[in-house]
């Protein structure tokens, strides 16, 4: 899942207009480095980020999510706000990706009217404006993992089916380094939910704790960071970084290819 951020900045003097044209160009690029879906938001989500108003919102994803109607790849929309998931459906979104999990009022009912719709459930503790002041858990797994199975119940209670989810951790949505860690060493906990994971560690700052690299530089954090949440479990990765993350898959992915080769043989050897 390749991300494009349409938050223009106010110092700029081409403003939305501008902002418009690079995030549809920028979706093109990943489109050739081979992403599979794009995740396209209006909002950032980043510790003590401002929100912005519904119509602000909608002025920035809706144009770019027509304009690469024609590209055929699904586009997924992040967005925690009802009416811009009712926009983003109508206008074709093939995904609701939601840092709020659907916890807003009217997100359920938004999303349930579609039938078809994927929808991303993400863990947070707290609202991006506070998220990072004093995150605590007793347990950092098992609260996740039980917020989840609650929004999934939540999800199934308001008549969405569960084939339409995804859940994700939330890395760094109101956690310290050592839960962001212990979240990823444990992630496959998460999978004996029956819902595919979703991983987005793309240059976060838990990985700049580490490397001290700025946000600039963590390509070779993030592409380790992705790979580690794929062995772990995760179905989908959100990267900035789209080739290069999907070379380092390759290589994954053709390891475990020839493992299930060899126990295939292993298997009719024996036969
Ligand atoms: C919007 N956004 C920023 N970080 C994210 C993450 O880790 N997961 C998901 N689903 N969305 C995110």
């Amino acid at each position: 899942m390749g991300i494009i951020n349409v938050t223009p900045d106010s110092f700029s003097d081409g403003g939305l207009y501008l902002s418009t044209q690079q995030a549809i160009a920028h979706a093109r690029n990943l489109i050739d480095e081979g992403a599979d879906i794009l995740d396209i938001g209006g909002e950032s989500t980043r510790p003590g980020s401002q929100q912005v108003s519904t119509e602000e919102e909608l002025k920035r994803v809706i144009p770019v999510l027509e304009a690469l109607a024609d590209t055929g790849i699904p586009i997924s929309i992040d967005t925690s706000k009802p009416e811009v998931m009712k926009h983003a459906i109508a206008a074709g979104a093939f995904m609701i990706n939601d840092v709020n999990a659907l916890r807003s009022p009217g997100a359920l009912e938004a999303v349930a009217q579609s039938d078809h719709v994927q929808l991303c459930l993400m863990h947070m503790q707290g609202t991006p404006q506070t998220m990072q002041a004093n995150p605590q858990y007793h347990n950092i797994v098992d609260e996740v993992k039980d917020f989840l199975h609650q929004r999934i119940q939540a999800a199934a209670a308001a008549g969405i089916s569960q084939d339409r989810l995804v859940i994700d951790p939330g890395f760094g949505f109101g956690k310290t380094l050592h839960h962001n860690f212990t979240l990823l060493n444990q992630l496959d906990q998460l999978t004996t939910l029956g819902v595919p994971l979703l991983a987005g560690l793309s240059r976060k700052s838990m990985l700049g704790a580490i490397t001290g690299n700025n946000v600039d530089h963590r390509i070779h954090e993030s592409i380790a960071a992705a790979l580690l949440a794929v062995t772990k479990g995760a179905k989908i990765v959100r990267v900035h970084d789209v080739k290069v993350s999907k070379e380092a898959l390759a290589i994954y992915n053709a390891m475990k290819n020839c493992a299930a080769q060899e126990i295939n043989l292993t298997a009719s050897n024996r036969n």
